[in-house]
């Protein structure tokens, strides 16, 4: 018997976990680990699952080939020749990489992708990001300079937030990294602050909150861009920072009154004007819009408008507003302006955003003959034939690839497209280290967990998979040795830092640097660079973030003033294996920013571009039925359904419709609903928690022809046989998965 502590890698809330092990080195249970300084023993249902999920049966564990219909286990050696072989055949421009949302999630995914598609050699780059949170990254690149630099609501200090389209209650909060979210905002009530969620859904979290608005699907840039006119049109507009296109912005504003915004988004003219006055005399507040204002035909449009509206109540940036997180591993600050359609796409002319095509747009790549189809995928952790835009479509269109490579712990409805599956190992054999969702923590934290648990002999992590893949994919070969790879990138980053000036190992040798890194496989040595060269490291970081008072009993250095030391390192947090406390947010403005000008951008011509349709939609009205989305908290996307603790209770594929809703068109039991882009027949589940007009079925169903019998017998149906990918946000490419126009009739 033993215990072990790691990161929870199943959502975006980085809770630490202590895991029991027995003699067998069989996981016994999972515990919220108290010692962890940011998640201080939170738990969720699906973090106490881990354990089952990282044993389930079902999981692949050795490499898949098929042929035909015919799948056999292979060799690793004998799987990379396969991957060899159908790579050669279809040159770099015709093949195309799909990266899912576990990508986030492990260190494989964040270390090894963006080599992986420079190896692969096209402009054929799609991901989960364009079917989720694109419109954020596109504002920030316009607005401040870079995609990833993302304000997050500074939960702990705030004293009223407007949430609009999330519900953490059920998600534990996405692009806002905060474990425990409810406590937080149980937190921030106790404080005496006040809770605002808008959603077309009386959620847990609006049930949680001071008051619940309800919204029309797709309409919260009009409610927002009401509360901005509201805000010039009282002289409440409170700019502290420094802007650039203010007054722009203002006469952009000027057709959305609280009047018109009422019309097309359904929230009462008076309620959008007192939440305009409530934001601006509130000492400190922060708008936060999440999945249901990024999956929307104005997706982008809505996300400039939350940081727009947190300028101009002075929020942005300020203690308890919305501000910018400054991870451990934070790199140099891009030096280009930020763009996009850099390229557009071959079928639809779309434009490309941070690198990336449009997943709504990947089966038009694959089923339109000419020149340039794409006639091979990579798919790295994704399931796209149930979480993009016409799955169905997508389904049919993997059929036709001449050679599909999956890295997947899992036979599903995508991979089974495949001719190679490639299985990584089990999370408890697996480190782990947050790159990408420290970018939105609500605090400073920095945690590393080595594996808990040995890989087999012969079998490759994650990390050892891509990068291998990658070489392959370069014409090195099935053979060639993936820790040369390593050695190129951390050349690459200590020589890059050496010349830069300013840089804390300006001048120094890159190869004397490299000879101090520690770690026992690649990304650890990779993680060691970036942590020591970051703004916290020992390399001369210049963020103080302790005295050095080590406080055994919580495992936490105490964040305190004066000299950090000793900086952060790889050796650091392996001495803290229950992370480290860097301390509150604290303002980065205007050091923080990548525009051209320096200042933040309020009314980029891109975006201003696009606010005539958003006018044009003012007097469109709302007709007929639509069709959003929920989460679960007992559910993951779509590959957490074969686990039965998980699956059932209220965990299921049903299609909530308001009951008057149901009574007016005679709907019982279950329901025929009809789009654009297919029909389903659906449970129905009658609640008074949807408003009138709209109806809800959750994602990631709709399980079929896969080796996961749990989930095959909870299949359920696939709502994105209703979305439409010809309809998406057009500044960012996203899928838009809320407000789908849909009939419904008995079945
Ligand atoms: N209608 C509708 N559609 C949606 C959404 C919605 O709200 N409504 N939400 C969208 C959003 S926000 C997202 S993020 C996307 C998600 O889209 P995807 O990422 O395409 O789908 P997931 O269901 O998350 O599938 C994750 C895959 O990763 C595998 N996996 C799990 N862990 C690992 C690992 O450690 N390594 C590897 N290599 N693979 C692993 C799983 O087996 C599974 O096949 O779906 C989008 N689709
Ligand atoms: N338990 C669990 N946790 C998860 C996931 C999961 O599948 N299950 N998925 C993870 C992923 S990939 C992501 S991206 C995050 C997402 O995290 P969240 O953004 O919190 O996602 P949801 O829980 O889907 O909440 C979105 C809410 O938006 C509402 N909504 C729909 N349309 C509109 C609209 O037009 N306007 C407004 N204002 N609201 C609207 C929906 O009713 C829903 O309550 O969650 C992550 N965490
Ligand atoms: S909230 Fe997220 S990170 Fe925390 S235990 Fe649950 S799934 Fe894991
Ligand atoms: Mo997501």
């Amino acid at each position: 018997m033993r215990t072990a502590h790691r990161t929870c890698p199943l959502c975006e809330a980085v809770c630490g976990l202590t895991i029991g092990l027995d003699d067998d080195e069989r996981v016994t249970g999972v515990r919220g680990d108290h010692a962890d300084p940011f998640s201080k023993g939170f738990i969720c249902p699906k973090g106490a699952s881990l354990g089952r999920l990282d044993e389930d049966p079902d999981r692949l564990t050795r490499p898949l080939i098929r042929t035909g219909t015919e799948w056999r286990e292979a060799s690793w050696q004998e799987a990379f020749a396969a991957v060899e072989q159908g790579l050669a055949a279809v040159p770099g421009p015709a093949r195309a990489v799909y990266l899912g949302n576990p990508n986030a999630h492990t260190m494989a995914g964040a270390l090894y992708a963006a080599p992986l598609i420079r190896a692969v050699g096209t402009r054929q780059v799609y991901s989960a990001s364009t079917a989720d949170q694109m419109p954020k990254h596109v504002s920030a690149g316009l607005m401040f300079g870079d995609p990833m630099t993302v304000p997050v609501p500074d939960l702990d200090r705030t004293g009223y937030l407007l949430m609009l389209g999330a519900n953490p209650l059920e998600s534990n909060g996405s692009l806002c990294t905060a474990p425990d979210f409810p406590g937080r905002l149980k937190a921030l009530r106790r404080r005496g602050g006040r809770l605002v969620v808008v959603d077309p859904r009386r959620t847990r979290t609006a049930a949680l909150a001071d008051e619940h608005v309800f919204v029309r699907p797709g309409a919260d840039a009009f409610l927002l861009a009401g509360i901005a006119h509201t805000l010039f049109a009282e002289g409440l507009a409170q700019v502290g920072v420094p802007v650039n296109g203010l007054a722009e912005f203002e006469a952009a504003m000027a057709p959305f009154t609280p009047e018109a915004c009422a019309t097309a988004c359904g929230v009462p003219a008076e309620v959008i004007v007192r939440l305009a006055r409530e934001l601006a005399a509130a000492p400190a507040a922060a708008v936060y819009g999440r999945i249901g204002t990024c999956t929307v035909e104005f997706g982008t449009l809505a996300q400039w408008l939350v940081d727009a509206v947190n300028a101009l109540t002075g929020n942005l940036d300020r203690p308890g507003g919305a501000m910018f997180p400054r991870p451990a591993t934070e790199g140099p600050r891009r030096r280009r302006p930020y763009a996009t359609g850099r390229w557009h796409s071959r079928v639809r002319g779309l434009p490309e955003a941070n690198g990336e095509l449009p997943v709504a747009t990947l089966a038009d790549e694959i089923d339109t003959p000419g020149e340039g189809r794409v006639r091979a995928l990579v798919t790295v952790a994704g399931n796209p034939v149930l979480s993009a835009p016409n799955g169905a479509r997508l389904d049919r269109a993997l059929a036709g690839l001449d050679f599909m490579v999956s890295v997947d712990p899992y036979l599903n409805e995508t991979t089974r497209h495949a001719h190679v599956i490639l299985p990584p190992p089990r999370v408890m054999q697996s480190g782990h280290y947050d790159f990408l969702l420290l970018n939105f923590a609500v605090r400073g934290y920095a945690r590393y967990s080595p594996p808990v648990l040995p890989l087999e002999p012969g079998r490759p992590s994650e990390a050892e998979i891509l990068a291998r893949l990658a070489m392959i994919a370069a014409g090195q070969g099935s053979d060639a040795d993936p820790a040369a790879l390593d050695e190129l990138i951390l050349d690459q980053t200590l020589r890059r830092a050496v010349e830069a000036a300013g840089s804390p190992v300006e001048g120094r040798d890159p190869a004397e640097l490299r000879a101090m890194l520690t770690g026992g496989t690649g990304a650890e040595l990779r993680l060691d660079a970036m942590l020591r060269l970051g703004p916290y490291g020992d390399w001369g970081g210049r963020e103080p973030f302790g005295d050095g008072e080590e406080d055994g009993a919580r495992g936490v250095i105490e964040a305190g003033g004066g000299e950090r030391e000793p900086g952060l390192s790889l050796e650091l947090l392996l001495r803290h294996p229950h992370g480290i406390d860097l301390g509150p947010l604290a303002p980065r403005l205007p050091g923080v920013l990548a525009t051209a000008s320096g200042a933040v951008e309020l009314a980029p011509p891109a975006i201003l571009a696009d606010v005539p349709r958003l006018r044009e939609a003012l007097g469109r009205p709302a007709e007929g039925f639509v069709l959003i989305g929920r989460r679960h908290l007992r559910s993951n996307n779509s590959w957490m359904h074969n686990l039965a603790p998980l699956v059932g209770g209220t965990n299921r594929c049903t299609l909530q419709i308001n009951p008057d809703d149901a009574a007016e068109l005679g709907l019982s039991g279950q329901a025929v609903v009809r789009s654009a882009a297919g029909e389903l027949t659906v449970p129905l589940e009658p609640t008074d928690t949807i408003m009138r007009g709209v109806v809800s079925l959750p994602h990631g169903w709709g399980h079929a022809g896969t080796s996961q019998l749990v989930a095959a017998k909870n299949a359920g149906v696939s709502a994105n046989t209703l979305t439409d990918e010809s309809i998406i946000d057009p500044l960012s490419g996203n899928a838009v998965f809320n407000g789908v126009p849909v009939t419904l009739e008995p079945a």
